[in-house]
């Protein structure tokens, strides 16, 4: 069979650098039609474990001495021979990394690489008649070179979002061994860029797999209940490679529903599925069916809710109902251990404090996190805010830029838009309000839209203030807000501008007839960090000084009619290069309401009591 890389993830097969930042992919466009979906349902073979790793700080394994590109690099895996040619590695007995997980947190002098560093791996293959191979990568960060038996396969850019290479023709019965090159250095025309709030983990942090399925497989399908009638079922079910006239079943046994459609010459079928006593997925009742998909040899199983999600006015309406957000926003840091989180324990652990604090909602800041996550947030009745990062300065007028970020946001909306729990996907986080962004922005709403009608768009806005005479007036009116369903906006009164009270004096002025969700305030306290009791102007760094923000934030929030969610800044502490301060940030970000070793702050509670009695938002 013809090698052939999936088109929409592959820059260039004859581009072998991972030294990127000579080498600028081609921009990319994505149609999602050769992708693979719902992949935690297939069978695969995991190559999670250890992988034997080199750290090539100079791109020694790409690069001769001249800098040109090398035919015997690291990627032929040469066998070490002492009494042959000299040859400089040797994955055989080089240290081992284990696959999911950054290398930062795994090595003590890895903390602050970032670099290119090799990944080997030996495996067994047997090839079955007529299927396709895949090596699936659940996330690497931030650019990756892919070779199977020494043959390139793919290239991915993007830290975040998975990625599929079709291996098939690469393997061979027996022994085979995959190397990659995953190179975290940060890039000016990256997504995200130079600067980013939290740490450039990097590495193969999430599952990395071989899956097979059939040569026509399904690759996409979007399952969703009508926003005009509560018991149809609807959407399509794509198969790539089928003729039109190939038969699609898509089946709800607990709904007693199967339903057969065929493809068209594009190879997607429509579905409906009347649906008459279906129960809809909500916070209070997160109902999953069992769907089953399959059309000739492929079949797959999803676990899916149905629900609607829509605005009217300055009302979000879940299931035609208004529904107040009570959230908090997430990075993917593991709690405890940190370093990024992959784990069902990491999940958890983290939703279950969401969970505690008494959350319907929470932000999953700032750029998809694993699949983990927004499943258990299905399981566990969570709406989820799923972002990509698109985030601070961004080379706004640069097209290629812009085809990165497209990528990403159709990667993350392929991969997630069977979670009932995602009602919003955000395209950009904090932008300086200049042409270029809006315009910039605005496609990605567009193409948001475009890819998945049935949901919202929104974006976490930076706000304009004026001095009144009694204290301030917050005026919302960034122009991208034309284009959003939901406005988002973060503020930080009480930390990076005014003390605690200057909530009590702030007026706000939101200049768009659209619902409104304060998507990130808060203020950094080192847990353990008391005031000395009876303090009435406890110090900044302490609890009280964080309790004392969320006080005067909550009344601040409730006089704002227009309000219909909040996402505090933040649940856990997370490590990032800007804290530098000794002894109260050492390299974390100290806005969570609870620290990275699950040390509650006083915060926590405040927040807690507000949304557990309803006295933040309307009930
Ligand atoms: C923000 C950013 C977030 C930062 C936070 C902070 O506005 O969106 O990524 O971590 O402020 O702590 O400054």
């Amino acid at each position: 069979m013809k090698q052939t890389a999936i088109r929409t993830l592959v820059f260039s097969l004859l581009l072998t650098a991972p030294a990127f930042a000579q080498n600028p992919p081609q921009s990319t466009s994505r149609t999602g039609t050769t992708l693979l979906v719902d992949v935690d349902h297939r069978p695969a073979i995991s190559l999670d474990g250890e992988w034997h790793t080199i750290v090539d700080q100079y791109s020694t394994g790409i690069y001769t001495l001249h800098q040109e590109l090398r035919k015997d690099g690291f990627f032929m895996n040469a066998p070490f021979d002492p009494n042959g040619n000299p040859q400089d590695y040797n994955f055989a007995n080089a240290p081992t990394l284990h696959v999911p997980g950054d290398w930062n947190t795994q090595r003590p002098e890895l903390l602050y690489y970032e670099g290119p560093i090799w990944y080997e791996k030996d495996f067994q293959y047997i090839a079955a008649p007529n299927t396709r191979t895949f090596l699936h990568v659940g996330a690497a960060n931030y650019r990756t070179v892919v070779w199977v038996n020494t043959k390139k396969v793919c290239e991915h850019e993007g830290g975040f979002t998975p990625f599929d290479c079709d291996v098939t023709a690469a393997l061979h019965d027996g022994n085979n061994f995959v190397v990659l090159s995953v190179d975290s250095t940060r890039i000016a025309d990256g997504v995200p860029t130079l600067q980013t709030d939290w740490w450039n983990y990097g590495g193969l942090t999430r599952d990395v797999s071989l899956v097979t399925v059939p040569s026509q497989f399904i690759d996409a399908y979007d399952l969703h209940l009508s926003r005009t009638d509560h018991s149809i079922i609807e959407g399509y079910v794509h198969v790539e490679g089928a003729s039109a006239g190939t038969p699609v079943t898509v089946t709800i046994p607990e709904l007693q529903a199967k339903v057969e459609s065929t493809v068209d010459a594009n190879s997607r079928a429509a579905i409906n599925i009347p649906a008459k006593s279906l129960s809809l997925w909500s916070p209070e009742n997160p109902k999953l069916y069992a769907v089953e998909i399959s059309s000739g040899p492929d079949r797959i199983e999803d676990s899916i809710g149905f629900r609607t999600i829509e605005t009217r006015g300055t009302e979000i309406l879940l299931n035609g109902q208004p529904v107040f957000l009570r959230g908090v926003s997430i990075h993917a840091e593991a709690p405890y251990r940190t370093g990024r989180a992959y784990s069902e324990k990491d999940v958890e652990t983290l939703l279950g404090w969401a969970k505690e604090l008494g959350c319907n909602y929470v932000r999953l800041a700032h750029y998809p996190h694993d699949e983990r996550m927004t499943r258990a947030a299905d399981r566990l009745g969570l709406m989820v805010w799923a972002e990509i990062p698109d985030y601070w300065a961004l080379q706004f007028d640069n097209p290629a830029v812009l085809a990165k970020s497209k990528q990403q946001l159709a990667e993350m909306i392929r991969r997630d838009r069977d979670k009932a729990s995602i009602i919003l996907w955000s395209v950009a986080n904090e932008t300086p309000n200049t042409e270029a962004r809006t315009k910039y922005l605005t496609a990605m709403v567009d193409l948001a839209h475009q890819l998945d009608p049935t949901r919202l768009v929104t974006a976490a806005l930076l706000v304009r203030t004026e001095k009144t005479a009694t204290g301030s007036n917050k005026i919302v009116d960034d122009p991208l807000g034309k284009a959003l369903d939901v406005i988002g906006v973060n503020e930080y009164i009480g930390w990076y501008e005014q003390h605690a009270e200057g909530a009590d004096t702030t007026t706000w002025e939101i200049r768009y007839d659209k619902p409104l969700i304060m998507s990130e305030w808060g203020g950094d306290a080192k847990a353990g960090n008391h005031a000395p009791s009876g303090d009435t102007h406890p110090a900044l760094w302490t609890e009280e000084y964080q309790a004392e923000i969320y006080h005067h934030q909550i009344a601040m929030l409730n006089k704002i009619p227009q309000l219909r969610g909040t996402s505090p800044w933040i649940l856990m502490d997370f490590r990032s290069a800007r804290r530098v301060n000794p002894g109260l940030q050492d390299n974390f970000n100290r806005k969570g309401l609870i620290s990275e070793q699950g040390v509650k702050k006083q915060a926590f509670f405040v927040l807690q009591k507000a949304y557990k009695d309803k006295t933040l938002g309307k009930a």
